[in-house]
């Protein structure tokens, strides 16, 4: 990253400058002054010398239409201008495959014209995201800071998970956290769409699933399903914001619900001493054959790995999720089968990954899938562990790189989403070494997560929400905002310590000063005490 400063000015100059022109001390990131807090943080923000671009009503917005659109709706939510482009001074948003990479993109604002250019449609989405946390209040009037940025992505693939299963969310509170996430420029949603508890997903091979294990969620809370169309919606949804869908049917473990539909390919719920203190430690009951789950527990569910029947069900799952899903990969699961010895397991995994590659996907497992030797050496493996691993959970991860594939990082004690806040809602869990603070989202740097491994090795990072005490929209801002920033820093951003940028200071004082675009866009996020927020 390249921050360059004005030539010949001081920096007690600047602050002084800065002071004067009522900046407060939340402007002042990265150390030094004033400039204009995006987060993402970008590869390179530079303070233009000239005077800033005024919007108003007559302001035009040329170029790509769907760019145009999405930054016309912003623009009203933010300022309640409506601009008509009849004037002489505008915004010009273009497509331009000499700006760089992928999805990367180039804003120069001057007091004459804002131009966006993006090297793609996705890097010119991007630029709108940054223009929109550019918008600033001055008097009665709204500016664009004269700027200049250049930015690109550290990693392809950045995500957010979305339970469903836990707790059943319908597609307009998917398509708002979809619109949330792409606002920070995540570009993967990973929807995990079967677990214990419920199977919500209609397949016409297997009507059973919707229609006998669909019906609750945790707590006896009220379950639901996605339809086919449904579900291609959230696609079409995803992909108008630059997204793909991953979608998740978790397996071996993690199964009950399956057996509500087809007994006949479940194992009986293993109940153990292990798995009662597995229970009590995670609240509800014991689970039993044929009956809804609608405890906290895991790991004592499994489909029968000796039964050539599930894997014509597999087969026919993944067959059906594959023809409607444009993106490249399907994830299988394979966490927590804590009632599947190591040998079935790794047989289990073994087929499984080879009928979601034979349908021309990328499989996706969790680390645990790293032990199984048989697994498609294509299989991309996402690691939960901890930021400082713990019980060879990154020896599981590095076998995937070993297998020449890459690595999706998810810490579960950085940017697993449902963990507690230390001070705030009741909402999450606390396994994830106790609750969760901002800066503790922040504060780690992807390739030190897994020794031995480079950047190269990891395809990106992902910030899971699990919804075992998440059952609301509202409750989905709380525990994703602001936190889902900081994953999306980690993804987006370049590495810790190549970047004046990318220090919790500097972050804390840009996310806070997004507070009013969050308000204005309906985002309910947790108004954390470790931010110091702006208020207008
Ligand atoms: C662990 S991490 C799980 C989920 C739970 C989550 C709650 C992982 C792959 N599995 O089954 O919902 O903890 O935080």
């Amino acid at each position: 990253m390249t921050r360059r400063r004005g030539p010949a000015v001081t920096a007690a100059a600047l602050l002084v400058a800065a002071l004067l022109a009522g900046c407060t001390p939340a402007a002042q990131n990265g150390g030094t002054v004033s400039l204009p807090a995006v987060v993402p943080a970008p590869a390179s923000i530079e303070r233009g010398q000239g005077k800033p671009f005024r919007l108003h009503g007559g302001t035009a917005v040329a170029g790509e239409t769907d760019a145009a659109a999405a930054l016309l709706a912003v623009v009203e939510a933010r300022t309640g201008l409506t601009l008509t482009g009849e004037g002489r001074l505008g915004v010009d948003l273009r497509v331009d495959p000499s700006t760089g990479g992928p999805e990367s993109y180039r804003i120069t604002a001057e007091a004459a014209s804002v131009v966006v250019t993006g090297a793609d449609a996705a890097g010119l989405f991007y630029g709108v995201q940054t223009l929109a946390q550019l918008l600033t209040r001055d008097g009665e009037e709204w500016i664009i800071p004269a700027v200049e940025i250049t930015d690109a992505p550290r990693f392809a693939y950045r995500g957010v998970m979305l339970d469903v299963a836990r707790h059943f969310h319908p597609v307009e509170t998917v398509k708002g956290y979809i619109d949330r996430a792409a606002s920070v420029k995540l570009n993967a949603l990973h929807l995990h769409l079967t677990d214990d508890q419920g199977w919500r997903l209609h397949l016409d091979s297997r009507p059973k699933l919707a229609e006998r294990a669909s019906g609750t969620s945790v707590g006896g809370d009220p379950g639901g399903f996605y339809t086919k169309d449904d579900y291609r919606e959230i696609v079409a949804y995803a992909a108008a914001n630059h997204m793909i869908v991953v979608p998740e049917i978790d397996m071996p473990g993690h199964t009950h619900a399956v057996g509500l539909a087809y007994p006949e390919l479940a194992e009986a719920p293993s109940i153990d001493e292990h798995m009662r203190e597995v229970i009590r430690a995670y609240g509800g009951g014991e689970p039993t054959p044929g009956v809804p789950y609608e405890g906290l527990a895991v790991g004592f569910s499994s489909l029968r790995i000796d039964d050539e029947a599930t894997y014509d069900f597999i087969a026919d799952v993944f067959g059906e999720l594959a023809a409607m899903t444009p993106g490249p990969y399907l994830h299988l699961g394979g966490d927590e089968s804590l009632s599947t010895t190591d040998e079935d397991f790794a047989s289990f995994i073994a087929r499984a990954s080879a009928i979601i590659a034979d349908l021309g996907k990328t499989p996706v497992a969790w680390h645990e899938a790293g032990a199984a030797s048989g697994i498609a050496d294509t299989t991309v493996g996402q690691y939960w562990g901890f930021v400082t691993p713990t019980g060879g959970m990154d020896e599981r991860a590095r076998a995937f790189v070993a297998n020449g594939s890459q690595l999706i990082l998810s810490p579960a004690d950085a940017i697993y989403l449902d963990m507690q806040y230390p001070s705030g809602p009741e909402l999450g869990l606390t396994w994830a070494n106790g609750p969760t603070s901002v800066e503790r989202a922040y504060a780690w740097e992807p390739s030190d997560v897994i020794s031995g491994i480079d950047d190269s090795d990891i395809l990106g990072v992902e910030a899971p929400l699990w919804t075992e005490t998440v059952r609301t929209a509202a409750d989905i801002d709380l525990m994703a905002f602001p936190r889902i920033a900081a994953a999306a820093e980690a993804g987006w951003s370049p590495a810790t310590g190549t970047s004046d940028l990318r220090t919790w200071e500097s972050f804390r004082a840009r996310v806070g000063e997004l507070g009013p675009l969050w308000t204005s866009l309906g985002i309910g996020f947790h108004p954390s005490d470790e931010i110091p927020w702006v208020t207008e």
